[in-house]
């Protein structure tokens, strides 16, 4: 089953995210988290990409424009062979390529540097005009969260993308997908500055929208596929998402956008995401080699 396959790359996914961040001792949860199942689907379900051949022209291309959320993007990197695994817990060191925030010119695989919140609508716009300008099919996703569709910016962009390249260059060649998690860095959305109506917004740009679970990989990939089908404009995907997702502590609350897990919470944090009940926690390592490896790893990181 594909979605059985999908689901398993992003518990594995959620697992190095965690692992990640209580390494590097900062990073952001809640928007990694939330963001994974999209793209663990973009990457394992969609994309034409040859890790490879990070540079091949004709690739499809990935903008993750809430920058903060690239542990979700180098988890899915280094499942797909783009880097070693075991580089992912240099995130955020001195001198790795895998920064806090996205660098296209460190790490081969990432598309644009992002993290100024706001940008990447802009750049994938370009992106997706230089493409269709080119005769390229390859296609561009660009990831959007809901706190950074606060930024202006955004609706210059999103104002332009229906009109731009038209009659004989339109950009159907762009989905742009909303992590809509309903928090943003300081609290809820809806209590700093209500985006609703978000649909009507985006059809009165003339985007086409498609709501779906953001978790839910079937309803993701259907959402791609209509978005496939769709001549003559850009797609639009609002994705509903909860923000810490799979972490029973990190979920829908605004602390735990901008904190690592301490590696005792990182424990906890992965025995969840895999659905083991704390009793047959250490019956269940005993059969999962590599969790075992990234548990006594963190445990280690604990006494230091
Ligand atoms: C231009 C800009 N302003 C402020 C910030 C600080 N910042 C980082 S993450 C964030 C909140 C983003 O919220 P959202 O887009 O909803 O992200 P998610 O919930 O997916 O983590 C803010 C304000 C930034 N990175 N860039
Ligand atoms: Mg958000």
């Amino acid at each position: 089953m594909a979605g059985d396959r999908l689901e398993a790359i992003a518990r594995a996914c959620r697992v190095q995210i965690l692992r990640m961040l209580a390494h590097a001792g900062s990073g952001h949860p809640g928007g990694s988290l939330s963001v994974i199942d999209i793209l663990v689907t973009l990457f394992f379900g969609r994309l034409r990409h040859d890790p490879k051949r990070p540079d091949w022209p004709d690739r499809d291309r990935v903008v993750l424009s809430k920058g903060h959320a690239v542990p979700a993007l180098y988890s899915v990197l280094a499942t797909a062979g783009y880097f070693p695994e075991k580089s992912l817990i240099t995130l955020r060191k001195l001198g790795s390529p895998l920064q806090g925030h996205p660098d296209r010119t460190a790490l081969p695989g990432i598309e644009a540097a992002t993290g100024s919140l706001g940008q990447g609508l802009s750049i994938s716009l370009g992106l997706s005009l230089g493409l269709k300008l080119a005769g390229s099919s390859a296609r561009v996703y660009c990831v959007l969260g809901d706190g950074e569709i606060q930024e202006g910016q955004v609706w210059e962009a999103a104002m332009s993308a229906p009109k731009l390249g038209q009659p004989d260059h339109a950009l159907d060649n762009l989905v742009v997908i909303l992590d809509y998690n309903k928090i943003q860095l300081d609290d809820f959305v809806k209590k700093i500055l209500d985006l609703e109506p978000v649909i009507a917004k985006w059809q009165a740009f003339g985007w086409p929208v498609v709501e779906i679970d953001g978790h839910d990989v079937a309803q993701i990939a259907k959402a791609l596929d209509q978005a496939e089908a769709t001549r003559g404009t850009p797609t639009f995907v609002v994705a509903h998402t909860v923000k810490g997702k799979g972490v029973s502590f990190m979920e829908n609350d605004p602390e735990w956008h901008g904190k690592a897990p301490k590696p005792a919470e990182a424990i906890a944090a992965i025995r969840e995401v895999l659905g083991v009940s704390a009793g047959a926690w250490e019956d269940y390592l005993k059969t999962d080699s590599a969790t075992r490896a990234i548990v006594d790893e963190l445990a280690a990181l604990e006494k230091k």
